[in-house]
C-alpha cells in the first residue's frame, strides 16, 4: 500500500541565494523524489527572522543569526514526499557546515555552507515545527505581508 506523504519546510538561506546554489539544490530536491508544492522568495526583516528563530532567542549567537538571516532574500519551499521531514534533514546534513564537509561530504550543507551559522539551508526538525513553519510562510496573513514588503522593497 502507499504510505502517507509528509510535508516539510525547506529554505535556501541568504548565502545560498548569493552563491547561486538554487538550481543545484533544486536538482537534489527533485532527484531525491521530493515535490515542490509551494515556493516563495522573500526577505526576512528583524521581526520575522526573530519570530522564525524564537526558540534560539536566548542564545549568544542569536543577534548574529538574525543579522545573517536578514542580510538578503531567502527562498522558502514546501517539500512533499514520504518521510519528508527526516529525509530532508538527512540530505542537508549537520548544522555546522564545516563539520558537514568532513562527516557528510555529500550533504547540501557540505556543498554550499560555510560554518555553524552560514549553513545555506534550513529544514524543519519535527512534525510540529514543519506545520508551524509552513503556516508561518504560506497559510497565514504574514505570508502576504512578507511578499508585499519584498515587492515594495525591490522597487527601491
Ligand atoms: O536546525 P538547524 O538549522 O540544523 O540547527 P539549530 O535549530 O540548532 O539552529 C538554528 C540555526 O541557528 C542554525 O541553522 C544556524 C544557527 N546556529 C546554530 N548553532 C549555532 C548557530 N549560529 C552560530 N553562530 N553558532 C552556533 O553555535
Amino acid at each position: 500500500g502507499s504510505k502517507e506523504k509528509e510535508k516539510t519546510l525547506a529554505m535556501i538561506k541568504p548565502d545560498g541565494l548569493l552563491g547561486n546554489y538554487t538550481e543545484r539544490i533544486k536538482d537534489v530536491i527533485v532527484d531525491y523524489g521530493f515535490s515542490i508544492l509551494r515556493e516563495i522568495t522573500t526577505q526576512l526583516d528583524q521581526d520575522s527572522a526573530s519570530r522564525f528563530y524564537a526558540e534560539h532567542s536566548s542564545k549568544r549567537f542569536f543577534p548574529s543569526l538574525i543579522k545573517y538571516m536578514t542580510s538578503g532574500p531567502v527562498l522558502v519551499m514546501v517539500l512533499e514526499k514520504e518521510n519528508a521531514i527526516a529525509d530532508w534533514r538527512a540530505l542537508i546534513g549537520p548544522t555546522d557546515a564545516y563539520k558537514a564537509k568532513i562527516t557528510n561530504p555529500n550533504s547540501i550543507r557540505a556543498m554550499c555552507g560555510q560554518d555553524s551559522e552560514k549553513n545555506c539551508v534550513h529544514g524543519s526538525d519535527s512534525l510540529l515545527s514543519a506545520q508551524s513553519e509552513i503556516s508561518f510562510f504560506f497559510e497565514d496573513v504574514s505570508s502576504a505581508l512578507h511578499l508585499l514588503s519584498y515587492l515594495f522593497a525591490s522597487r527601491g
